[in-house]
């Protein structure tokens, strides 16, 4: 026989959001018939806008012709929609050369890793989107990860001055799970710091498109100088009802390299042609669509509807007494629940009201304390919970 991957050992025995289902399921064998207000896991509940659903289907039955049909394509995706992302995402910022289209922001993040090997140190927020965790545990590193403490506190934002040095830095903004939004200026502390320590940030920004303030940063490129510390990866999942789909992408800039000189966009490039064959065909078809400017107004009407969401039960969760955060240019609110700890609380929601939320202590320690609930609801359980709340 042979013996399992000691890192295995490194995680916890159960992934957060896998953790969540099974607490849904075992709740609905005991209580059959029950109707559950689904504001936990973040996937989105509104059908792919009607100009982009086409879009696929037309690349799809277009497969089915001699002259549509196409088989592998490159690792990096499709030189057209690498282009797009660049000019529609991020214009005069990034080269479309400098993006890697991917089946998403997730598995993106996973096979990052790669590039910095097992004895990497690594900094997160916490609380934190548990996967940069899991994902370097799982490449071997030890489980001695500096945590940087994002609290009501010190608004959302750690406090750099206080921090050791590690070899990456991953950062999410907007935030999931808190729904903050990091400034310019907090950006540029973040980049001045990678800057002294030689640090290489991870930027997630997979809900980039649902800032809805003009000033606040939706890129790390948005820095002077980020691109010589910053690799960033980003998701049509959330943008366009992608979850399913598969979309996303990661920036890799040109000046990027290693403490050796040697680029990280070659080594990214070799690794994703050794272990990926790229994203779907029909799924980039998709991409291109999002990014025309019909596929844009339709997106920013499906974004404008979530936040909606998110704002009335902010609106309605303050009405009774509760503190909340984030919500308004993040599709999370993340709210405090004082007398119990968040596992609790989580319970209580889902016995008591059939709330499904996230416990805040899932994300790192210091979410303990804290309810995360999604606003990719739809608008009907949005209402539900709202009344359920105000019971
Ligand atoms: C449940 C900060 C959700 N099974 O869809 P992707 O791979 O392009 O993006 C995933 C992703 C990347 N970065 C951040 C995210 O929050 C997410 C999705 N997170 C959540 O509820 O926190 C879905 C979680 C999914 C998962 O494990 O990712």
């Amino acid at each position: 026989m042979v013996a399992k991957n000691l890192n295995f050992s490194k995680l916890k025995s159960s992934y957060l959001f896998i953790q969540i289902e099974q607490k849904k399921t075992e709740f609905l064998e005991k209580n059959p018939g029950v109707e559950l207000i689904n504001l936990g896991i973040g996937d989105t509940s509104s059908p792919i806008p009607q100009f982009i659903s086409e879009k696929l289907a037309a690349a799809a039955i277009d497969l089915g012709t001699v002259t549509g049909y196409s088989g592998y394509g490159s690792s990096a995706g499709n030189p057209q929609l690498r282009k797009r992302i660049s000019e529609v995402l991020y214009p005069n910022l990034v080269d479309g050369d400098e993006v890697f289209v991917s089946d998403g922001s997730k598995c993106d993040i996973g096979r990052l890793q790669i590039l910095f090997g097992r004895d990497v140190t690594i900094a997160v927020q916490d609380p934190t989107y548990p996967v940069y965790v899991d994902g370097t545990l799982l490449q071997g590193a030890t489980d001695e990860i500096v945590k940087m403490s994002c609290t009501p506190e010190n608004h959302f934002f750690p406090d750099l001055s206080s921090l050791p040095r590690t070899d990456l830095i991953y950062f999410c903004s907007p935030n999931n799970p808190t729904g903050s939004v990091a400034t310019k200026e907090q950006l540029k502390q973040l980049v001045d710091f990678a800057k002294q320590n030689q640090s290489i940030i991870i930027f997630d920004s997979a809900y980039a498109g649902f800032i809805q303030d003009p000033q606040l940063p939706r890129s790390i490129y948005e820095i002077e100088g980020a691109d010589e510390v910053a690799i960033e990866t980003g998701s049509f999942s959330k943008l366009a009802g992608f979850t399913g789909v598969r979309l996303g992408w990661t920036i890799v800039p040109q000046k990027l390299k290693y403490s050796d000189g040697s680029s990280i966009r070659d080594t990214w490039i070799r690794t994703i042609s050794t272990i990926y064959n790229g994203p779907s065909n029909i799924a980039q078809a998709g991409g291109l669509a999002v990014l025309e400017p019909e596929g844009q107004r339709s997106v920013k009407r499906l974004i404008e509807q979530y936040m909606s969401g998110a704002q009335k039960l902010a609106v309605s969760l303050k009405q009774s007494g509760f503190v909340v955060y984030g919500g308004e240019n993040a599709p999370y609110l993340w709210v405090r629940c004082e007398d119990k700890n968040s596992w609790d609380s989580f319970h209580e929601l889902l016995e008591k009201s059939h709330i499904v939320s996230t416990p805040g202590a899932g994300f790192g320690m210091a979410g303990e304390g804290f309810i995360r609930f999604s606003a990719f609801a739809t608008a009907d359980d949005i209402e539900k919970a709202i009344e359920a709340l105000a019971n």
